[in-house]
């Protein structure tokens, strides 16, 4: 018919596509390969309208790839493990995978619907025994090379949800998934040793930048957190370490060597073993009192500058080893534990967190570097900034940067001290005392201790007979509890062992499903080695910016150790990174507690997918939020409406020469192909739409007032539109594909050939005068500059002629259109 309906168009095209399976990558090296991933969805419910916004620019990336004629590989998975589904399997009295399933069946339906140009046999779920066996593989090989390791440390834990959280998992001191504040507890945990990789992840950031958005760099360096400083050793005055029987030594980090004569306390995590070995008999209780005080506090609350400072004195002082001066020991909140060394030297005159505990418990301030500023101990201001050294008796008279090395070159004659470097970056805590989880493969043997689960018995499948109420939290995790799972033989010596009953934090399965998808069935290890080597690394991958620490650092080092094992090689995993903007109504995040939340399958409904879509990408810059509220889906449809009745409207026969046609809408055509090209490549998707409506109107207006619909012309501009509307509108596309006779589906087509000689500016006609008088008329390009103008006006023969060889005063340009030259 000749009416638009989308409804029926979705309905037409669907199966074909399914049945059709485009979209998988001919992998056979005959074309250039691109690899463009989305983030994982987690399934919990069906998709929503954060997803619609980001698959849709993933979308819109691998179908401009595939039509630029790359061979592309575009997957789609789910990050299938983690609590909400446990949660609500408890809630249900039911197994985590069955509510899992389900969302993930739901979902796949609404991203088929979606028309995301995905290949759908390399679908995977990191909850599937097929997928987990190879993160248990992966853990092994971690742990093989000491990079997985058990300790026993105070690790934050959340009260609700009864298990361990990450440093990245707590969020202003509350668990990042339910809100609860955070405490602290001891408790025997996995740690990958990310650590070991600072270093690298620090400076590998280098190739990054530019094609990662900065401040996701940004936020990266600071967790990461390089410091340069040095270790200091301060003697504890009248104690012997029972160890070396010599002088008991506490070590402390400072960036600030520069500053030794200007402590005048020593600070000590009052949460620190440390600070109970310290403390004298006398202050023993005072100092446990304090210590379950500070347990409830989180790092972000102790580290806040604006908080009331408080501390114990342990009885002790430690010795200055620059020049010997006694400096008492304090214990305090403001120093956490797993920083540097757990202990500082304060220097109040120049650091304000030691300057405020100096007011707060009347220590001496000395000031060691004069900066201009005024008297610390008067003002309350720490003085931070440069100057020259004084009080600091072979330093004196050094400025800050020359006296940094000095003061380390000092101490290391005496044997107190060295340059070092420090991290902000802490080993990243793996267990989780929950269920639904890949299980951790070590079985521990009183007899071998820590025994790897042999290859050949991965994976270590979950229980499947766990429901409801079994899975609840209580503090350690719901595998304990199954008997016949837990007991098993040890594989080294047969005797009677148990297995660990801790699973992985998601975040381990998230670290490398983008290698998987390069060779998902493969059966002999987490991925073909040859095929990771051919697609990674990813070419651009997309996601939310609420990823920009944990997930992303996790797979950069996941891809690092695997490129030292001799598994991969790329040393990065996502060469470029796209973050879309959120979508928000009514200028808010959409949440069930404002009741502002849109329903993705509703908008999908009334307007149709390829409006939403369009919607998405037209609203904004991808980096910059849409805002439901401002934008009108129903206006994106009216215009799909319009480009479709171009095609039914074209009454040329296929095949028809375009050239023949009207060259003002061939050179808009073209014009219009040209910069599209140009703006994908610059991820302005918004104003390829725009330019995309120009031409639909041109088109429109050469058949109804122009050269009229039988016009090759509009043949070809109606196609062009069908292409290029194909990356936002797929549905819309097709359709008009198929009515004007195109070959495959329009996804197989080609980015339509831009012919240059129709690219050529257009011109316009320039006055030359000489006072007031014309004398010439130029034909110059639309976009002709002030200088090119003058320059061509002043090279004219009518103009010379006129000036017969006299003097110019002045030359005035108005571009593109006059020139007029004052001769002397
Ligand atoms: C003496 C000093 C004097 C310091 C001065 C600073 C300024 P960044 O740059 O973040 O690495 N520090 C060391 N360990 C700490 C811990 N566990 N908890 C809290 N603070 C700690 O910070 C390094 C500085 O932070 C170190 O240098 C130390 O104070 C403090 F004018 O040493 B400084
Ligand atoms: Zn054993």
């Amino acid at each position: 018919g000749n009416s638009y309906d989308i409804a029926s168009i979705e309905a037409k095209w669907l199966p074909r596509w399914d049945e059709a399976e485009i979209f998988a990558p001919s992998d056979d090296g005959s074309k250039e390969r691109r690899y463009v991933c989305d983030m994982f969805p987690y399934p919990s419910g069906d998709l929503h309208m954060g997803h619609a916004e980001a698959f849709a620019l993933g979308d819109v990336v691998a179908r401009y790839l595939k039509l630029k004629g790359f061979d592309v590989l575009h997957p789609v998975g789910w990050d299938s493990f983690g609590l909400p589904a446990e949660n609500a399997a408890i809630k249900r009295n039911a197994h985590p995978a069955e509510w899992t399933y389900a969302n993930i069946d739901t979902q796949a339906a609404s991203f088929r619907r979606y028309a995301t140009s995905v290949d759908w046999s390399r679908r995977l779920q990191t909850s599937d025994p097929e997928y987990y066996r190879w993160t248990q593989w992966l853990f092994l090989r971690f742990y093989e090379r000491g990079l997985a390791y058990r300790k026993n440390s105070p690790v934050n834990w959340c009260p609700k949800d009864q298990t361990v959280l990450a440093n990245e998992q707590v969020i202003n001191g509350a668990c990042e998934r339910c809100g609860t504040p955070v405490t602290k507890k001891n408790l025997n945990q996995w740690y990958f040793k990310i650590t070991d990789y600072a270093d690298r992840l620090l400076d590998d950031m280098a190739e990054l930048e530019g094609h990662w958005p900065e401040r996701v760099l940004a936020m990266q360096r600071n967790w990461i957190g390089r410091s340069q400083g040095a270790h200091v050793d301060f003697a504890i005055d009248g104690m012997t370490d029972p160890e070396t029987g010599e002088a008991k030594k506490v070590t402390v980090f400072t960036t600030r060597p520069d500053t030794l004569f200007g402590a005048t306390f020593f600070v000590v995590a009052a949460d620190a073993a440390l600070s109970s070995e310290l403390v004298d008999p006398e202050h023993r209780a005072a100092l446990a009192a304090y210590q379950e005080q500070v347990k409830k506090l989180s790092d972000i609350e102790r580290q806040a500058t604006d908080r009331e400072k408080t501390g114990v004195f342990l009885g002790r002082y430690a010795v200055n080893p620059i020049n010997g001066q006694l400096l008492p020991v304090w214990a305090a909140d403001y120093v956490l534990a797993d920083y540097g060394t757990g202990a500082i030297m304060a220097v109040p005159a120049h650091d304000q967190r030691d300057l405020d505990f100096a007011r707060a418990f009347g220590l001496p301030v000395t000031v060691v570097v004069q900066t201009g500023a005024e008297d610390p101990a008067e003002t309350g201001i720490a003085a931070v900034g440069d100057g020259l050294l004084v009080n600091s008796g072979p330093l004196d008279g050094l400025p800050k940067a020359e006296a940094i090395p000095a003061a380390i070159e000092l101490v290391a004659a005496a044997g107190t001290g060295e340059a070092t470097t420090n991290f902000r970056l802490r080993d990243w805590l793996l267990s989780r005392q929950r269920f639904w989880g890949a299980p951790i493969p070590i079985i521990h043997c009183a007899e071998c201790g820590e025994v790897p689960v042999p290859d050949d018995q991965l994976p270590v499948k979950l229980p499947e007979d766990l429901r409801g109420e079994q899975l609840a939290p209580k503090g350690t995790s719901p595998l304990a509890s199954v008997a016949d799972w837990v007991n098993v033989a040890c594989p080294a010596c047969g005797g009677t062992a148990t297995r660990d009953t801790d699973t992985m934090d998601t975040f381990v399965d998230s670290s490398w499903y983008y290698l998987r998808y390069t060779s998902p069935g493969y059966t002999e290890g987490p991925f073909d080695p040859a095929a990771a080597d051919r697609w990674m690394g990813v070419d651009q991958y997309v996601g939310g910016v609420e990823h920009a620490i944990l997930h992303l650092l996790y797979s950069r080092f996941f891809v690092k150790v695997l490129n030292d094992m001799g598994l991969l090689k790329a040393n990065e995993p996502f060469k470029a990174l796209l973050n879309q903007g959120q979508v928000l109504n009514g200028g808010k995040a959409m949440s069930k507690s404002l009741g502002n939340g849109v329903d993705l399958s509703e908008q999908l409904s009334q307007f149709g997918v390829d409006a939403v879509r369009l919607t998405m990408i037209f609203a904004s810059p991808p980096e910059d939020d849409v805002d439901w509220a401002d934008v009108s889906p129903a206006g994106s449809a009216k215009f799909l409406a319009r480009a479709w009745r171009l095609a039914q409207d074209v009454d040329s026969a296929p095949g028809t020469d375009p050239a023949a046609g009207d060259p003002a809408l061939r050179a808009i055509t073209h014009r219009t192909v040209a910069e599209a090209g140009a703006l994908m490549d610059a991820h302005k998707f918004n104003v390829v739409v725009a330019k995309l409506m120009e031409l639909v109107n041109a088109s429109r207006k050469a058949i109804d007032s122009g050269p009229g619909a039988q016009d090759p012309a509009v043949r070809e501009a109606a196609a062009a539109v069908a292409v290029l509307l194909s990356l936002f509108a797929p549905y819309t596309a097709e359709d008009m594909w198929e009515r004007l006779g195109g070959t495959g589906f329009v996804a197989q087509a080609s980015w339509p050939a831009v012919e240059e000689s129709l690219l050529v500016q257009s011109t316009v006609t320039a006055v030359v005068q000489i006072q007031g008088k014309v004398r010439d008329r130029l034909e110059v390009p639309a976009e002709v500059t002030e200088d090119e103008l003058r320059q061509l006006a002043l090279a004219s023969a009518n103009v010379q002629r006129a000036l017969d060889g006299r003097d110019i005063r002045t030359v005035i340009v108005r571009a593109p259109k006059l020139v007029n030259i004052v001769p002397a």
